[in-house]
């Protein structure tokens, strides 16, 4: 293959960029071994952008050898406030590139621009909250008496196999690298092969931030080649992933039948977001837009599950409606437009075919349901509403924009349906009574509880699954316990020589 290692592109917002296509190793650009490529192409027109080299396994062989030895020479025993200095820069660095990450984004994954700008601002700020922490990690002194003298600290794992997904393929970049270069790990990370683009570009930002060679490498390629040699390779320690259940529980098994290397997953959800009578329905309705419909319901704590009081039930399904039918949909480049593109046409059938099942089910389609358009993977926003707990749209994650909604009169009727869940990622609240926001909230089986908000992230609070959406937690600090392994240090104290 001739394929440059890089392309200039010309972004439809105006911006005209150089975008990397080689493999990210030891700080450079190369082609991959056996020079294979693949096409990326974009949702919303289905034209292709580029292609990418796509990486194999030897690639990541060399890669892991590449992550090694930066491990060992330089990252593991940097002063931690350098690697604070090379991560402030890095988020920096990013905000510098904001328009054109947003547009990359918006470009490879089909989501609005609107949406991409949130991403990039979000990916900035954890990356520097992530700098903050460098220099603050810190083990105990244990007082075990005046025998001895016990301490422990917190050492970093090694080199670390991160795998994401292509729904917010820059943020969760940066949940990934973040803490694992923060507290002293390198790297070697697979983008999914729909959305690789912003990831390569950002190496040059890595790069330029002064992050030593072969502390973070990019990977392109598919789950079943690429992720799988990461997942089983005898010198990766940890492995990081999101993505599908399904999945997650497959490089779990090959984690485990391979050395052992730790896991932490952020898996699928089917969350509930809840309406109370009592609740400002107008801002209600709003969060319970931004829960389902933001990024195209593309987002693993979706609250695709609406579940309203019945007093307000009738009044809130004709409110969600009418605001739902006047959401822009389309061209993700439009300034206007909120929802954009699914990120591809196995998704796009995926979530058609749940709105069949909805109606074979007997659920009553509210609005939506179709396609838009012949070109570009564009699906109306979908309320369907009268359902029953055990149908299918109410149980599996669709990952696209459909929810259903349903009806409950007590709290204890409430508590057992939105539990009713193999998963337990997020939940939504929506009421002005504390009591019964704190109440509910504690019984809810979730890992996220947002009240009066939705979808609503930050860098310092944490995040991840109960039940089968994962294990683990991203951001906050829980994030670096999850890439750092706890060495504790006994002293014997021999008075004889005081
Ligand atoms: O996911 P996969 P898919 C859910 C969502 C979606 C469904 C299927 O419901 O409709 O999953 O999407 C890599 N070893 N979510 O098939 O397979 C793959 O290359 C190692 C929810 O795209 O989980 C990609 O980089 N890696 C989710 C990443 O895993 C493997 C986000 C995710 O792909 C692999 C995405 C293997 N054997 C999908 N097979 C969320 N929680 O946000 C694939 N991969």
């Amino acid at each position: 293959s001739h394929l440059p290692l890089s392309v200039p592109i010309k972004l439809p917002n105006g911006i005209v960029y150089e975008q990397p296509t080689g493999l990210f190793i030891n700080n450079e650009f190369v082609p991959s071994r056996q020079s294979k490529t693949f096409e990326v192409i974009s949702p919303s027109t289905e034209e292709e952008i580029t292609h990418v080299y796509e990486a194999r396994e030897d690639d990541v062989d060399i890669a892991v050898e590449a992550a090694k030895k930066a491990f060992n020479s330089t990252w593991k025993t940097a002063d931690p406030a350098e690697r604070g200095k090379v991560l402030y820069k890095l988020a920096n660095l990013i905000e510098k590139n904001a328009e054109t990450l947003a547009g990359i984004e918006s470009l490879d994954n089909g989501k609005s621009l609107f949406c991409a700008r949130g991403d990039v601002a979000l990916s900035a700020n954890y990356i520097r909250s992530c700098a903050g922490w460098a220099d603050k990690i810190y083990g105990r002194l244990i007082e075990t008496g005046s025998s001895h003298f016990s301490y422990s600290r917190r050492e970093p794992l090694g080199v670390c196999g991160q795998i994401i997904p292509w729904n917010f393929p820059l943020l969760m970049w940066s949940w990934k690298i973040g803490p694992a270069l923060a507290t002293g790990n390198t790297i070697v990370l697979k983008p999914a092969e729909a959305t690789p683009l912003s990831a390569l570009y950002v190496s040059q930002l890595v790069k330029e931030a002064g992050i030593p060679a072969g502390v973070v490498n990019i990977l392109p390629g598919y789950g079943k080649i690429v992720g799988e040699r990461i997942s089983r390779h005898p010198n990766i320690k940890k492995i990081a992933f999101t993505g599908s259940t399904a999945t997650g529980r497959h490089i779990m098994k090959a984690a485990a039948e391979s050395n052992l290397k730790k896991v932490t997953l952020e898996l699928g959800g089917k969350s509930p977001n809840i309406v109370f009578a009592d609740a400002d329905i107008e801002k209600a309705v709003s969060n319970i837009i931004m829960g389902i419909f933001y990024n195209s319901g593309e987002v693993c704590c979706a609250g695709s599950r609406v579940y309203v009081q019945d007093t307000v039930y009738d009044k809130v399904v004709q409110a969600f409606k009418e605001s739902s039918e006047k959401l822009k949909v389309g061209n993700p480049f439009d300034e206007s437009t909120f929802q954009g593109a699914q990120t591809s046409q196995v998704q796009l059938e995926k979530i058609l075919s749940y709105v069949d099942i909805g109606k074979k089910e007997g659920a009553k389609l509210v609005t939506g349901g179709e396609r838009i358009g012949e070109k570009g993977f564009f699906i109306k926003p979908t309320i369907f509403a009268d359902v029953k707990e055990d149908m299918r749209i109410v149980k599996e994650e669709i990952f696209g924009p459909i929810v259903t909604v349903s009806k409950f009169s007590t709290v204890d009727e409430l508590i057992e349906m939105a539990n009713d869940s193999e998963y337990g990622l997020a939940a939504g609240i929506h009421t002005i009574d504390i009591n019964k926001a704190i109440d509910v909230s504690n019984r809810l089986t979730a890992g996220t509880v947002w009240i009066n908000t939705y979808n609503d992230f930050h860098q310092n609070v944490p995040f991840g699954g109960f039940n089968q959406s994962g294990i683990g937690r991203e951001m906050g600090a829980e994030a670096l316990d999850n890439y750092t392994q706890v060495k504790a240090v006994r002293i014997k104290i021999d008075p004889k020589q005081v």
